[in-house]
């Protein structure tokens, strides 16, 4: 089952038909113990499958926190960045425990078709395309969509405690295009894939695999849930496996497009005006 939110109006496709879903809120559906069978008891026929150029983030109240150095691409991406710094992302790739990080509530979140930001006191600036999980109260992962977990590797990387600056500010995360409802895991061969595009020509693409993650999802969420606890669920980005090489960096006006096959193709727009608010 997929969920399509526009203007508050929600669609879901499920076996080739579209539905709407009455009396449905994130909320409701996150912090239910069976988000699935909830959300089948809510739909009624004639769900729009108009083209969706625009869509809302799937989500209220819940919040959104990401994983880092999950990935081997991530971690040497990271100590080349960082000089001195550099062995702390080898040890917390190695470590039992991940790092874990908050990184935004709903007004930071745009969704399909909006524009992301750039920090105006940033240099070096990256999108990472990342799986999400959709975690409910109880801490079980029912749902998958794309997160764009932007980056500022010139703030992460002159020191590893400026990291919530880094990534954390208005317009710093991208969710959607849909939430994705599945019972049971998505397949390890399961590709992401990241597309960038300025002017009439592409300026990176990139690709790996759901299979390269150093740790799995349900050890993720278990450590996020250790003495911690979502009301309304959560989300939790998984890391990224795609970094341009160093000398690239993200321009206003740069078409941003995430690919992962089961979900879709998130698209965003790096914002013109670095300091506009979140749309
Ligand atoms: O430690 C810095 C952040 C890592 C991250 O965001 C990632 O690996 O995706
Ligand atoms: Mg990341």
């Amino acid at each position: 089952m997929k969920v399509y939110c526009t203007r508050g109006e929600v669609s879901v496709f499920v076996e080739r038909r579209w539905y709407r879903a009455v009396d449905f809120s994130f909320d409701a559906l996150f912090r239910a113990s069976e988000p699935i069978e909830w959300l089948r008891s809510r739909l009624k026929a004639g769900g729009s499958s108009a083209v969706l150029e625009r869509l809302d983030p799937p989500l209220e109240a819940q919040e959104v926190w990401a994983a880092g150095v999950t990935y081997l691409r991530s971690r040497d991406a990271r100590m080349e960045e960082s000089g001195r710094e550099a062995d702390i992302y080898d040890r917390v790739y190695q470590a039992k425990r991940p790092e874990l990080f908050f990184k935004a509530t709903r007004h930071r979140v745009v969704g399909h078709g909006g524009e992301v930001r750039i920090r105006s006191d940033s240099s070096w600036n990256v999108p990472e395309a990342e799986l999400a999980l959709a975690v409910n109260r109880e801490g079980r992962i029912f749902g998958y969509t794309i997160g764009n977990d932007m980056s500022s590797r010139s703030i992460e990387g002159e020191n590893p405690l400026y990291l919530p600056q880094a990534k954390i500010y208005d317009g710093s995360c991208a969710l959607g295009p849909c939430l994705l409802l599945l019972e049971g895991d998505l397949p390890p061969s399961t590709e992401i894939s990241l597309c960038i595009r300025r002017g009439d020509g592409e300026v990176f693409r990139g690709t790996t695999q759901f299979a390269r993650m150093k740790r799995s999802p349900e050890e993720l969420v278990g450590f996020l849930f250790r003495d911690n606890s979502f009301p309304n669920g959560c989300y939790l980005l998984t890391g990224t496996g795609i970094v341009p090489g160093s000398d690239f960096t993200l321009a206003a006006g740069d078409l941003i497009e995430m690919t992962i096959e089961a979900i879709g193709t998130l698209v965003n727009r790096v914002a013109r005006n670095p300091r506009g608010a979140a749309s």
